[in-house]
């Protein structure tokens, strides 16, 4: 019987299981089901071009394997050197492209076996790393792109980058292996906050400020909003805890959650309050079954009182009542903001390649500023002048591209998934068909007068949710090929899980679906009132009525 993900992490030594003989010994182009799990913890996953699966089959042909390498970086900012790096890594041991992720983390595809422990030796020279990008510990800490000269935004990037160094794994062997390329054996150590075993599931934090979701907080397993004093300094933390969007069409227990409130806390009691939380779903998560081991269901099951009743014994800091988190809107922190210096770029589903590539690429050598990826995949310049800014627009205008303020509301905002060809959970396409679903929709929203509103949608090519689809005011998940549901009503602030409105609609049939939507949207709208507003205002049930009426 093939070993449960819980056997394979007891086993491997921290991690080390049989990677070295798999990675370094074997000629074969991928590893073992066992290995595959536990180099995700290094932030690499095993794949095949799923274009090319059938035809392989067909002449009896092994996948074509190669791994996705995420690398991790907290906040999504880095600079220009490692950007460079990262893009000279793509050109000689990749395939020249990269994304930015939805998680203000950095990928890149196609990368051979042999590859990756000089792909990993390169970054490690320059201070980055692929180590957790993945695995059953804490993702990649997510905080508002925005840089504020020194304010509450400087500051919490600076709590989630010590707090990310706090929460990565102890274990010695991503450089034991990946950038040193040997196995120690017999190795003693331990992994204090994580143990043996590690969590019984991913485990993501994310922070945002009070006033601003970009980040998506209420979607993560700890969201963390900042308030800040009078003085714009930050003053305290209020908690979220239990969120988390992934789930199986067809099996109803498995759903997405917001999450809720635990309480506000003072900012130099995060890091015990999260070490707290993380060691209640590490000890008491359930490690029976996967599909149920994310937080969000042991939070559920408890109920949030006695939850946060376990947090405070266990950190001995009692939560004060949850300060107002006033989200009107998530921000898209794009184009020129020169009091804070910072030109954002709109990329398109977050893919660096052609002339995008080529722009961002001139852009940073010409001027050389600090990136930030943002939450919805795309690019900050940090810390520019005007003259820079003016050059930055000159050289990506010159290769054909948009200033941010050229392009609609709806466009800049609206994101899509990786899926296919790479993905191997993907139902549906996702990144490759949202192009020209948006073209579509966004004709419809202009011709109904609605231009100059905003409106978040997003796509993804399963119920996995990558871009947090379901929380969008008009979310489009895949449930096989060519056909998704269509989830309506989710808030333009990010503090609401939009509902299953329609499923399985082919592709051609989404945006005829939902046009008597934006008709009666554009006609009854109150001013200011967003879409996902208006639509949860009325209700599936109201509008599933008026649907009727239509066709009949
Ligand atoms: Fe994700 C699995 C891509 C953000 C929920 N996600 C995957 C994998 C690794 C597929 C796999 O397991 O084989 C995808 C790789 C595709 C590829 O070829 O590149 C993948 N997820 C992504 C990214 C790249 C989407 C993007 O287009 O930007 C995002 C990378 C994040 C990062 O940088 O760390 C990404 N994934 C998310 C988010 C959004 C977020 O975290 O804010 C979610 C929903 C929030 C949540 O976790 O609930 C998300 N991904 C999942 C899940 C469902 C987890 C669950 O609890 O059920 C899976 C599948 C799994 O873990 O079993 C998954
Ligand atoms: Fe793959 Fe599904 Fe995530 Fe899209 S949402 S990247 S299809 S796992």
């Amino acid at each position: 019987m093939a070993k449960s993900v819980e056997q394979i992490k007891a086993e491997s030594h921290h991690l080390r299981g049989h990677l070295y003989e798999e990675v370094f010994e074997s000629l074969e182009p991928g590893v073992s089901e066992e290995s595959r799990q536990v180099i995700k913890f290094f932030g690499m996953y095993m794949q095949d071009d799923r274009d090319q699966r059938r035809a392989r089959k067909e002449d009896g042909l092994d996948p074509a394997h190669t791994f996705m390498v995420r690398i991790a970086i907290p906040g999504g900012r880095l600079r220009a050197d490692q950007y460079l790096a990262i893009e000279d890594l793509s050109d000689d041991i990749g395939r020249g492209d990269f994304r930015l992720t939805s998680r203000q983390a950095i990928q890149v595809h196609g990368i051979a076996k042999g590859k990756l422990s000089p792909l990993v030796s390169r970054l490690h020279k320059i201070g980055i790393s692929t180590l957790a990008g993945c695995g059953d510990v804490e993702r990649n800490i997510m905080t508002c792109p925005v840089p504020d000269g020194g304010g509450v935004r400087d500051q919490v990037r600076s709590v989630a980058e010590s707090l990310s160094k706090t929460l990565k794994p102890r274990t010695g062997a991503y450089v034991e292996l990946f950038v040193e390329g040997q196995r120690v054996y017999g190795i003693r150590e331990e992994e204090p906050l994580y143990g043996d075993t590690y969590l019984p599931r991913k485990f993501k934090t994310g922070f945002a400020i009070e006033g601003d979701n970009c980040t998506d907080v209420f979607s993560d397993d700890i969201g963390i909003v900042a308030h800040a004093d009078d003085q714009g300094d930050l003053e305290n933390f209020t908690v979220i805890v239990g969120g988390g969007l992934g789930h199986s069409h067809g099996i109803p227990k498995t759903r997405a959650f917001l999450g809720q409130l635990l309480g506000r806390i003072r900012p130099e009691n995060l890091e015990v309050v999260v070490k707290a939380i993380m060691t209640i779903q590490r000890d008491y998560g359930n490690r029976e079954d996967r599909r149920y081991a994310r937080m969000k269901y042991l939070v559920d099951n408890w109920g949030l009182d006695v939850f946060r009743t376990e947090v405070e014994a266990r950190s001995e800091i009692r939560f004060a009542p949850p300060g107002g988190l006033g989200f009107q809107r998530a921000e898209d922190h794009l184009g020129w903001h020169p009091e804070q210096r910072y030109l954002g770029l709109f990329v398109p589903q977050g893919r660096v390649v052609g002339s995008v590539r080529q722009a961002i690429s001139h852009i940073v050598r010409a001027i050389s500023p600090e990136l930030c990826v943002t939450p919805q995949q795309n690019l900050l310049l940090v810390g520019i002048d005007q003259a820079q800014k003016r050059e930055a627009e000159r050289i990506w205008q010159e290769h054909g591209l948009k200033r941010a303020e050229a392009l609609l509301s709806i466009h800049r905002i609206s994101i899509a998934c990786v899926a296919l060809p790479t993905c191997s959970l993907a139902l549906a396409e996702a990144e490759r068909a949202f192009p020209e679903l948006m073209q579509r929709l966004e004709s419809e929203w202009v011709r109904l007068g609605l231009g100059s509103e905003s409106i978040v949608v997003r796509m993804t090519g399963c119920p996995n949710n990558c871009v947090r689809s379901e929380m969008a005011e008009i979310g489009f998940v895949g449930s096989s090929p060519g056909k998704y549901h269509i989830y309506l009503g989710g808030s333009p602030a990010g503090t609401r899980l939009a509902i299953k409105f329609r499923e399985r609609v082919l592709f051609d049939e989404l945006i005829p679906t939902i046009i008597p939507l934006l008709e009666w949207y554009a006609e009854e709208r109150r001013p200011q009132q967003a879409f996902g507003d208006w639509a949860h205002n009325l209700g599936m049930h109201l509008l599933e009525q008026r649907m009727q009426k239509v066709r009949s």
